[in-house]
C-alpha cells in the first residue's frame, strides 16, 4: 500500500463545515449515485423511517430537520450505495498478485460485491461460487479444526444489533469466545476505565445534555471531520451561554470555528467562534493536564474548604477521595508542564473554567484513547468530574464519542472476547447450550495468535482487519499464515487482498439497501455513543439478485456448521431468526438488560434510550457500589532529541481504511496522503525544508526497522516535537507490541520516529 505525494499544501483552515460543506456533499451523491437514488437516500438519513447514518456514531437530535447528514455522511452513502458492481470477469483478470499491488482506493473504487467467491488452496485467483458451496467449505473448514479456539471471528462496528447478536450466538455455540472488534483498537480503553470507575463503560449523558451545559471540554477528538452532526451540538451550546475548551496538538478546523450550513449566518457569515480556549497539548499529556487541573480544585478546596468540592455527592456515591488528595498534594508542576507542553497560565485558566462552571461535560474520543496511559488517562477524567459531582446530573457527564455507527450496540449484543459471567448465564439459559467460559482473544490477539500459528481461521464480519491493525508488514505475515480467511463484505479492500491459504468472500447487504426475507421487509436497529437505540429501515433496491443480508448469512452458516456436527444443529431455531428478526429481539429482550418489549420500543419514534444506573440515578454497579477516584502514576512518554513522535490520523477524505480522495482539505493537504506533519521550528532543528522528501523510521525497543517511505514534510502547526501522518498508511510505524496498559489497544498516537531525508 503506497499513497501519493500531494500536489499542493496550504495553511490548515480554521473554520469548518458551511457552504463548501453541502457542495462537496452533494457533489460525489449526485456523480456516483444519479439525482433519484441520491434524493431518495440522502432525505432518509438519519430520520425516523429512514436508515442509519454508517459515518459515526453521533446521536439524533430530538428535533431533525429534513436535511440531518453531514459531508462526511454523505460520502459514506454514496461509497456504499453506488449502483457500480464488481463484474464476474473481474476475478479472473485480477490474481491476488494484482490486488495486493493496489491501493485501498482503488480496491475500493471497483464496486460493491455482488456474488460470493472462493480463492482455493494453491489458486491465485478468487472465482465465483453458488452460496450452498461457499456454506458447505465453510462448514467443512471450520468443523475440520483441532479445537474451536483455533478460528477467530472479528466485527466491525457497522454490523446491526441483531446481526451482531445472531453472530456472537453461533460463535459460542461453535465453541468459543474468540471474538475481537474493532473496538479493541477505537474506545477500548473507554470502556475498560469507565467500566472499573464507573460501573457502566459507556457515555453518562444525553443529547439534550448540551444543551444544558456550560463548559464542554473536547479532548484528543477532530468532530469537524470526524462527527461533524457534533458542530451543531457544539453550536447550540455555545448560544446557551456554554464556553468550549479544545485540547489537542492540532488546531482542527472544526474545534475552531463552525459555519452551521444550516442557517444562513453559518451559510453566508462568519460563522460561530467555537473554543474559548485552545490547549495545544503535546502527544500524551492530557494525564498530567488532567492530574494539573484536579490538584487546583483541590487546592481550591483546601484554601476554602467546604465551598468546592461536592461534598454530599462524593460522601454518599464515591471511595477514594483521600487517597487522591493525598496522591495529587506531591504532583510536580514541573513534570506536567514538560509533559504537557502548556503554560502553567494555561493550564490555570482552564482551571477556573472548570470551577466557574456549574455544569460540565468531557468529551473524547481516539486521541485519548490510543495511547500507552489511556485507561488511566480515561480514569482522570472520571477523577475530575466526580469531585465535583458531575455526573449522572442535567448537564454534566462523561462523554466517549464513538466512531463506528453501531460499535457500541455490537458490544451491548455480546461481542466481546471477555463479556461478563452474567451476560453469558443468560445466554445458556435461553438457548440451552453450553456457553463456553474462558475469555477469548482481541484484535492484537487474533494477529499474535497466528503469527504464532495457533489461529488457523480467521472469519470477519465487515471491516478490514488487516489494513486497520498495527505493524502491517507483522499482520500481513500473520494473515498469510492461515489456513483460511472469510470476508462478509459490501466492498473490496485490503484484507480480500491479503489472506490466507484459501479464502472466501461473502458479499453482504449494505444498510442503505432494502432487507427483505420470508415474512417480509425487515428493520435492523443500532445504538449510538448516548446508549440511544433505534431503528434502521434501507431505502433502495439491493445492487444485486443474489447478496443476502448479514443476518442470512450468518444464520445460514450457523446452520451448516453446526448441523455438520455429529450433534446436529443444536436447540437454536436458526431459521426462525432469518425469516423473522423480530424473533432474534425478543431473544435479546430476554438476554440482555434494558431490551425489554424490544420489538415494540424500537418501533416507537426516536426508539429508545438504555438504562444506565450513573447516569439515571446515581447508582454505581461498581464492586462497592460506588464511583470510585483512583490513584494513577504519572510515566510520560519518553522521546529522545532529534525524534519526534508521531501520531496517526484520519484526513477530512477518509472513512478508516476507506479513502474516498486523496485530499484533506481542512488542513490544507490536496491531492496525495503521503505527508508527514511537523512544526517548523522541528524542521529547522533537524535541518529539514518544508516540501522535503523523508522516510519515516519507527524506533522501537524491538529492534526491527519499520519505515513509512517516501513522505513529503508539510510545515504545520503542531505542538512542538509531535508530528502526524495518515492511518492506515501509517499503520507499518506502529508495533504490535505497542499497546495500551489493561486495554491492549494499539499505541496509535505516539510512535518515536526518526526522519531521513529519502
Ligand atoms: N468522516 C469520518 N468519520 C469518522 C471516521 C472516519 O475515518 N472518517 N472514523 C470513525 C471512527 S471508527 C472513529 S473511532 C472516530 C475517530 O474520531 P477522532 O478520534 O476524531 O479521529 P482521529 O483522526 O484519530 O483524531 C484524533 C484527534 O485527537 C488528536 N490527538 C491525538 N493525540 C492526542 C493526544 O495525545 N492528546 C490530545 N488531547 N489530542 C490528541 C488529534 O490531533 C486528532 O484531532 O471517527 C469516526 N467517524
Ligand atoms: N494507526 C491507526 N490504526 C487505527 C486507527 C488509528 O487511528 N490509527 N483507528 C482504529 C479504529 S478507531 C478503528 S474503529 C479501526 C477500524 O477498523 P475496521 O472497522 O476493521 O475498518 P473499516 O475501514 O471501518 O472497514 C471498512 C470495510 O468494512 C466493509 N463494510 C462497510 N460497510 C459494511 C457493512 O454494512 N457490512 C459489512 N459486512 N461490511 C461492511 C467494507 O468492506 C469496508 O472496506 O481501525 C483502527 N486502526
Ligand atoms: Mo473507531
Amino acid at each position: 500500500m503506497t499513497a501519493d505525494r500531494p500536489r499542493e499544501t496550504r495553511p490548515p483552515k480554521v473554520w469548518a463545515a458551511g457552504l463548501p460543506g453541502i457542495t462537496h456533499a452533494l457533489g460525489p451523491a449526485l456523480r456516483g449515485m444519479g439525482p433519484l437514488r441520491s434524493a431518495r437516500l440522502l432525505l432518509a438519513m438519519n430520520q425516523r423511517d429512514g436508515f442509519d447514518c454508517m459515518s459515526c456514531a453521533w446521536p439524533d437530535p430530538d428535533r431533525r430537520k429534513t436535511a440531518e447528514f453531514c459531508e462526511n455522511g454523505a460520502k459514506a452513502v454514496t461509497w456504499e450505495a453506488t449502483p457500480l458492481t464488481v463484474p464476474r470477469e473481474f476475478w479472473s483478470e485480477h490474481p491476488l498478485t494484482d490486488l495486493a499491488a493496489r491501493s485501498e482506493r482503488w480496491l475500493g473504487q471497483q464496486g460493491r460485491l455482488v456474488e460470493p467467491v472462493h480463492k482455493p488452496a494453491g489458486s491465485d485467483r478468487y472465482e465465483p461460487i453458488g452460496w450452498d458451496e461457499a456454506f458447505a467449505i465453510l462448514a467443512d473448514r471450520l468443523n475440520g479444526l483441532d479445537s474451536p479456539d483455533q478460528a477467530s471471528f472479528y466485527t466491525s462496528g457497522r454490523a446491526s444489533n441483531e446481526a451482531a447478536f445472531v453472530y456472537q450466538l453461533f460463535v459460542r455455540a461453535f465453541g468459543t469466545n474468540n471474538l475481537p472488534d474493532c473496538s479493541n483498537m477505537c474506545h477500548e480503553s473507554t470502556g475498560a476505565a469507565l467500566g472499573e470507575t464507573l460501573g457502566v463503560g459507556k457515555a453518562t449523558i444525553t443529547y439534550d445534555d448540551f444543551r444544558r451545559t456550560d463548559l464542554v471540554v473536547i479532548m484528543g477528538q477532530n468532530p469537524g471531520s470526524n462527527h461533524p452532526r457534533m458542530l451543531t451540538a457544539l453550536e447550540e451550546a455555545k448560544r446557551n451561554g456554554a464556553s468550549i475548551v479544545a485540547v489537542n496538538p492540532l488546531p482542527e478546523a472544526g474545534l475552531m470555528r463552525y459555519k452551521n450550513p444550516q442557517t444562513v449566518r453559518g451559510l453566508a457569515g462568519r460563522g460561530t467562534e467555537l473554543a474559548d480556549q485552545f490547549l495545544q497539548i503535546r502527544l500524551g499529556g492530557d494525564m498530567a493536564l488532567l492530574q494539573a487541573l484536579s490538584k487546583r480544585v483541590l487546592d481550591a478546596e483546601a484554601a476554602a474548604p467546604g465551598t468546592v468540592l461536592d461534598h454530599g455527592f462524593l460522601a454518599a456515591h464515591t471511595s477514594g477521595l483521600a487517597e487522591l488528595t493525598a496522591h495529587l498534594a506531591d504532583l510536580d508542576e514541573e513534570a506536567v508542564l514538560a509533559a504537557t507542553g502548556l503554560t502553567s497560565a494555561e493550564i490555570d485558566e482552564l482551571a477556573e473554567r472548570y470551577l466557574r462552571a456549574d455544569r460540565v461535560i468531557v468529551t473524547w474520543a481516539m486521541g485519548l484513547t490510543q495511547h500507552t496511559q489511556a485507561v488511566p488517562t480515561i480514569r482522570e477524567i472520571v477523577n475530575l468530574l466526580l469531585l465535583r459531582g458531575h455526573v449522572g446530573r442535567p448537564g454534566a457527564g462523561a462523554s466517549p464519542i464513538r466512531g463506528h455507527s453501531n460499535v457500541q450496540g455490537d458490544r451491548t449484543m455480546g461481542i466481546w472476547e471477555r463479556m461478563p459471567e452474567p451476560f453469558l448465564d443468560a445466554l445458556e439459559a435461553e438457548f440451552g447450550f453450553g456457553v463456553p467460559r474462558a475469555h477469548g482473544v482481541d484484535a492484537v490477539g487474533t494477529i499474535e495468535g497466528m503469527a504464532a500459528g495457533r489461529i488457523k481461521a480467521l472469519v470477519a464480519l465487515g471491516g478490514n482487519l488487516v489494513a486497520a491493525i498495527s505493524d502491517t508488514g507483522a499482520a500481513e505475515d500473520a494473515l498469510r499464515r492461515t489456513d483460511l480467511t472469510v470476508q462478509i463484505s459490501t466492498k473490496l479492500n485490503r484484507s480480500h487482498a491479503v489472506v490466507g491459504r484459501e479464502a472466501l468472500i461473502l458479499p453482504t447487504l449494505g444498510r442503505t439497501e432494502i432487507d427483505r426475507q420470508a415474512t417480509g421487509e425487515q428493520l435492523v436497529s443500532v445504538e449510538d455513543t448516548v446508549c440511544a437505540v433505534h431503528a434502521s429501515r434501507g431505502k433502495v433496491e439491493p445492487v444485486g439478485p443474489v447478496l443476502l443480508s448479514e443476518v442470512a448469512i450468518v444464520t445460514r452458516t450457523a446452520r451448516a456448521v453446526l448441523g455438520a456436527r455429529p450433534g446436529g444443529a443444536g436447540p437454536v431455531d436458526w431459521a426462525a431468526m432469518e425469516r423473522d428478526y423480530d424473533v432474534i429481539r425478543d431473544h435479546v429482550a430476554r438476554v440482555v438488560p434494558g431490551f425489554d418489549d424490544y420489538n415494540a420500543k424500537v418501533r416507537r419514534d426516536g426508539g429508545f434510550l438504555l438504562p444506565h444506573g450513573p447516569r439515571d440515578s446515581r447508582t454505581f454497579p461498581t464492586s462497592d457500589g460506588r464511583a470510585h477516584l483512583t490513584v494513577n502514576e504519572l510515566a510520560p512518554v519518553e522521546c529522545p532529541p532529534g525524534r519526534l513522535l508521531l501520531q496517526t490520523i484520519r484526513s477530512h477524505d477518509q472513512f478508516n481504511t476507506t479513502v474516498y480522495r486523496a485530499d484533506d482539505r481542512y488542513r490544507g493537504v490536496k491531492g496525495g496522503r503521503a505527508v508527514v506533519l511537523v512544526h517548523p521550528d522541528d524542521l529547522a532543528e533537524l535541518g529539514l525544508a518544508d516540501g522535503a522528501t523523508v522516510d519515516v523510521h519507527g524506533e522501537y525497543h524491538d529492534g526491527v526497522d519499520r519505515v513509512l517511505r517516501g513522505q513529503r514534510v508539510v510545515a504545520y502547526p503542531t505542538a512542538r516535537g509531535c508530528a502526524a501522518a495518515y492511518f492506515p498508511e501509517a499503520n507499518v510505524l506502529v508495533p504490535l507490541g505497542a499497546t495500551a496498559e489493561t486495554s491492549r489497544t494499539p499505541v496509535s498516537k505516539a510512535v518515536v520516529v526518526r526522519l531521513e531525508p529519502a
